[in-house]
């Protein structure tokens, strides 16, 4: 005896998969709407004087435990985030505020941010650049690692 399935139109697999291409438009058409809604546009480029200064954290830096190659050093920058929009010009003055003899560096390694700055004891170096390139940039003192670093942020539009 011969049984017949009556065949629906639509079956179980192919409302499956319009549930799931349907999901994936809607999806990405929303997160495309919220990331374009919310944000505003960044204001007109403008000029920034930007104060670095080197900081000594207060532990003992013999006792941290970790082998560095030498003992792990308590020198840090404040701040240790710059954040700027994309087309600001920046003035940033580094001051070196030791209480012990000891120079530190200011170096960045890249095309548009490209410096290395030595900083003598208790010296101020003033230098200025356009923040041309968009994104996350570490800023480093050589002397330091990896205890003494930055991030320049540049925001873009
Ligand atoms: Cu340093």
């Amino acid at each position: 005896m011969a049984t017949t399935v009556a065949k629906n139109a639509w079956s179980t697999r192919n409302i499956l998969v319009v549930s799931v291409v349907l999901s994936l438009v809607i999806g990405a058409a929303a997160g495309f709407a919220a990331a374009s809604i919310g944000r505003e546009p960044l204001p007109p480029p403008q000029h920034r004087n930007v104060y670095l200064f080197t900081t000594v954290l207060g532990f003992n830096e013999t006792q941290a435990g970790i082998d560095f190659g030498t003992d792990i050093p308590h020198d840090y920058f404040a701040p240790d985030r710059i954040t700027v929009n994309k087309g600001d010009s920046v003035t940033l003055k580094y001051y070196n505020t030791e209480d012990a003899p000891e120079n530190h560096t200011f170096t960045m390694s890249y095309s548009t941010y490209n410096f290395n700055k030595i900083l003598q004891f208790h010296d101020v170096q003033t230098f200025n650049f356009t923040a041309d390139l968009p994104g996350v940039f570490p800023y480093i003192c050589t002397l330091h690692q990896p205890t003494m670093t930055g991030y320049l942020v540049v925001l873009e539009a």
